[in-house]
Order: structure tokens, then sequence, then C-alpha cells
């Protein structure tokens, strides 16, 4: 690690004041274009321990950049893993203030609640459905720091993968006899439909997703604890909204979660 613990913590209060003060930044390997994987995520804990010593609780985790629609928008090729805190969620059907935003997008996510922990390496998607508790919809309103929404894998890490919102709701199903590959995904702004995915834009099925995140926690030698909310990563691509707009996602067979930007 070329950088020291003094501008780690610098990077992530420069993160965290651009998410506070609504002010983005430019991204953070303009100036450290060397910054390993490491580091990248060494920015992302210090961001979350700032949050949590403001109060935040922790109440998941996500993958990002899991589906080709996203890596092409993005222009990136690996998925990355955040955290989601309390402060981000927001209930089905409710209100997200646009002012307390940069540039919100929203994408459409399938989401796991585990029953038991996974531990990598070699976690596969047999583990994942085996340890799943129940799946449910979920939207994930992103918003990165850096200017124009223009960034790279290790700066989008350090960002905390532009976690901003997420609004989870609908009908959780178990998943014997969900075929999660084949799941229709049709997303509406202000009844237009703009987006459409089937669970197998994310990775080819949503549950190698999470499978993913427990090896990169295994590599840490860590796991993914029993009770674990875990978005798997946007199926469709992230549509830009403002204030005014309604966003409905309807899912085949778990129901339907909408929001609305104020
Ligand atoms: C990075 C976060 C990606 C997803 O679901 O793919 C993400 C970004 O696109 O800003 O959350
Ligand atoms: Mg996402």
């Amino acid at each position: 690690m070329a950088l020291t613990e003094s501008q780690i913590l610098a990077l992530a209060e420069l993160l965290d004041q651009a998410e506070e003060g609504c002010r983005p930044v430019a991204k953070i390997t303009n100036a450290h274009p060397d910054m390993d994987w490491a580091e990248a995520y060494a920015v992302q804990h210090a961001l979350k321990r700032r949050k949590e010593a403001r109060g935040a609780r922790i109440v998941g985790i996500k993958a990002g950049l899991t589906s080709f629609a996203k890596m092409k928008q993005m222009g990136v090729v690996e998925p990355v893993m955040g955290f989601l805190t309390d402060q981000g969620a927001v209930p089905d059907g409710g209100a997200i203030d646009t002012a307390k935003l940069i540039h919100p997008r929203v994408e459409a996510e399938i989401a796991f609640v585990l029953k038991t922990a996974l531990r990598g390496p070699g976690c596969h998607i047999g583990e994942v459905l085996a340890a799943t508790d129940f799946v449910l919809p979920a939207a994930e309103v992103i918003d990165s720091r850096y200017q124009d929404f223009k960034f790279d894998l290790k700066s989008v890490i350090a960002d905390n993968t532009s976690a901003a919102r997420f609004v989870t709701g609908g009908q959780s199903r178990n998943v014997p006899g969900l075929d999660l590959k084949n799941l229709g995904i049709v997303m509406e702004k202000n009844g237009e439909v703009i987006a459409t995915a089937a669970g197998s834009a994310v990775l080819g099925h949503p549950a190698l997703s999470v499978a993913m995140l427990a090896n990169m926690a295994g590599e840490r030698g860590e796991e993914i604890p029993a009770g674990t909310f875990i978005m798997t990563g946007g199926a469709t691509e992230a549509v830009a909204v403002s204030a005014g707009d309604c966003v409905t996602i309807r899912y085949q067979h778990l129901g339907s979660i909408s929001m609305r930007f104020i």
C-alpha cells in the first residue's frame, strides 16, 4: 500500500463531504493514479466508519456492476461490493428528496436475505440458494459523488459503489419453485416502460452475485452472516430521475415496488 493511513482517511472525508454537501468531486484516482484495490476498499471502510460514528447502522451489502447493461453503461468490466445503511432505506412507495442527491439514477435489482451464513472461497449458486431465507424485489438509487458520474473501478469502490438510497418491499418469496434466472422485470418511469430485464441479466443468475460477494468476503477471512440483506446489482441499466418523477418496477412473481422523487 502506497497511501498512508491519513491519506486514506482524508479521501474518505472528501467523499463523505461530497455526499453530505451534494457537491461532486473529481474521481480520486486522478490525484492517486497508482491506488490499488486494497486501498480503494480501505477508503470505503473508512467511509463506513465515519457514517457509523454519526449513528448510521449497516443494514446490508450490495454488489455492483454485475450485469452487462451496467458494465456497458459505466464502461467498466468487473463487479464491486459496497455497504447499505439504514439512512439510505426508503419504504416502498416512499418519497426521495432529490435536493439531497447530486444526480440520482434508479436501477432494478433482486435482493436476497440469508437464513444461514455464507463463506467463500468456493461458494456457488447451490450453496446460496440453500442458505437463502427469501428473495424480494429492490430498487437502488445510485448517486455517484463524482462529477458527471464518471469514474473507474477503484474510484467507485472508494465511493461505496455510488450507494445512496434503496427501496424494497413488493412480495418476498422462498426460493423453491422460483425461476430466478427467467424472472421478468419491467421498469416504468411516469407510466412509460423504460427498461426491461430478466434475472439472468445479473451474472447469468442473481444467486451468483451473492456467491461472488461471499467469495470476496472470504478472501478477507470474513463471512456473510445469517440475516444479511443483499442487493445483487442492477439488472437494467440505471435511469436518471429528477423531482416529479415516479418509478414503478414490476417483477414476475415478486410484486412491484415504487418510489417518487420530490
Ligand atoms: C456503480 C454502482 C453500480 C449496480 O447495481 O450495478 C451498482 C455505478 O454504476 O455508479 O450499484
Ligand atoms: Mg446497484
